[in-house]
């Protein structure tokens, strides 16, 4: 019995730019009397289904923009007299759908580090539950990841995660549902234990694969010390501490290792962060811009953003302290939508994707709404991020085509 590792994509190309972390980590989570899994990273190449013998199990990892082929890879697996195994994000989100469509045995909820070993184990009895939840793991149980098994030369980037979870809540966003909203984050010792390994293999650059890298803003401390809480405040200055600790470490590794990472406009208020961003060569990060105006934000649940004049101030901070910024927009609720979009949608058809919307529908944040399945419009026939036929329309942008 053999234990196969699958993370699907359309396309194959052979080389890819940044290491796919939960392939590693579940490998690393895969109990070693099961031998070291087969691991499948279909941007490299697709799975060969012969290779699948009746009674191995397969895990393949799912987030709502590869879903359709995870399926399709289930499919031949089950074929093959295979358990199949599903997680990640969409698993996490959508269990019912992954066994409705997926020719799923079982759907795997939350952080596999420790659930997937029980998960295999239950296959291989052949008694396993249809739905595990594997939770939010706390930092010091994160698995690190089995890069002793990284193909030689495949990759540009590797990718470590340094914490999980963000404070906000998005509409679009499925981070804080499936990750949480309470940052769980990683001691600089198993990140720099990480790193030092990925640098023997022979990388020099690495993705710091975060929800957000700025977990504590000064906005969150304030509070927490206006409603007198001081164990908040408290528990919010460690977790600052510890970010400025990891970058010192990471600052005093040899000078052409570089770093990339994602995180909130809020940074921008924090010019010590910044500075040791730089000082760290962390050389820029993915900044959540989303919308240009107050009623945009207001909808997408991200009013701590910035529009107008300050939004290009913020920006700029990034900018002159170092860090370059690799803005990313959402064109979704009608409110966010400009005259350009029209156009974009012709030239982009990734914008096509389909992501679930999550609303709190209370005060307290405690009541939610479930999530949207704007996908399911287009299951089974429609690809996700496939073109749509424009039917004629003519695009009312003033750019001209
Ligand atoms: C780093 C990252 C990227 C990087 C790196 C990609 C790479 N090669 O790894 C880049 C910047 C390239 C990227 C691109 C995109 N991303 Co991205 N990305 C992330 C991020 C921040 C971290 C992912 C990560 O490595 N986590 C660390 C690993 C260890 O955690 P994990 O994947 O969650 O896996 C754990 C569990 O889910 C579970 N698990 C996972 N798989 C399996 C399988 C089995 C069998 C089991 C049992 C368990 C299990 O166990 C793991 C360990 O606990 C996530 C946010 C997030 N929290 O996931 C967004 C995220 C996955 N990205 C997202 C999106 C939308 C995209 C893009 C489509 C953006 C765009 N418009 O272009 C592209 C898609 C690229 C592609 N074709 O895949 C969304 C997906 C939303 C959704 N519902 O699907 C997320 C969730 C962010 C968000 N704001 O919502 N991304
Ligand atoms: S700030 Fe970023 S990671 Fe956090 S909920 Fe919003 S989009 Fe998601």
């Amino acid at each position: 019995m053999r234990v196969h590792l699958v993370n699907p994509s359309d396309m194959a190309f052979g080389t890819a730019v940044i290491t796919p972390r939960w392939l590693y980590v579940l490998a690393a989570a895969t109990p070693e009397e099961f031998g070291d899994p087969i691991i499948w990273d279909e941007t490299l190449e697709h799975l060969d289904p012969s290779k699948i013998e009746p009674g191995d199990v397969v895990g393949i990892g799912v987030h709502t923009g590869n879903a359709l082929r995870g399926y399709e890879v289930g499919r031949l697996a089950r074929e093959r007299g295979a358990w199949v195994v599903y997680g990640g994000i969409h698993s996490t989100l959508y269990p019912e759908e992954i066994l409705e469509l997926g020719s799923a045995h079982v759907a795997v909820k939350g952080d596999g580090d420790q659930i997937w070993a029980k998960a295999i184990r239950d296959c291989v009895k052949g008694s396993p539950e249809r739905i595990y939840d594997g939770g939010k793991v706390s930092a010091e149980h994160f698995m690190p990841a089995r890069w002793d098994l990284l193909p030689k030369d495949a990759y540009m980037w590797a990718s470590v995660q340094t914490v999980r979870g963000c404070p906000k809540h998005c509409s679009f966003c499925s981070v804080w549902r499936t990750d949480g909203q309470k940052p769980r984050q990683r001691t600089s010792d198993v990140i720099l234990d990480e790193i030092v390994q990925l640098r023997r293999l022979g990388f020099r650059f690495i993705a710091l694969a975060d929800d957000n890298f700025y977990p504590v803003s000064f906005t969150d401390i304030k509070l927490a010390e206006r409603q007198g809480n001081a164990e908040k405040v408290a528990n919010y200055l460690a977790i600052r501490e510890e970010r400025f600790e990891l970058m010192a470490r990471l600052a005093e590794l040899p000078g052409d290792m570089n770093f990339f990472t994602q995180i909130t406009m809020e940074a921008a208020e924090d010019i010590p962060f910044l500075a040791a961003m730089k000082k760290a060569r962390i050389r820029g990060a993915l900044v959540g811009v989303e919308a240009v105006t107050p009623e945009g934000l207001k909808e997408v649940y991200k009013d701590f953003n910035y529009a107008g004049e300050e939004l290009v101030e913020r920006l700029k901070a990034f900018r002159e302290n170092g860090v370059h910024v690799l803005g990313s927009f959402i064109f979704g609720p009608a409110s966010v939508q400009g005259p350009c979009v029209n156009l974009l949608k012709k030239v982009l058809p990734l914008i096509r994707l389909p992501l679930p919307r999550f609303e709190r529908t209370s005060k307290s944040g405690r009541k939610r709404r479930a999530p949207t399945r704007p996908w399911s419009k287009v299951f089974p026939s429609l690809a996700i991020g496939s073109s749509r036929p424009t039917n004629g329309r003519r695009c009312s942008c003033p750019i001209p085509p």
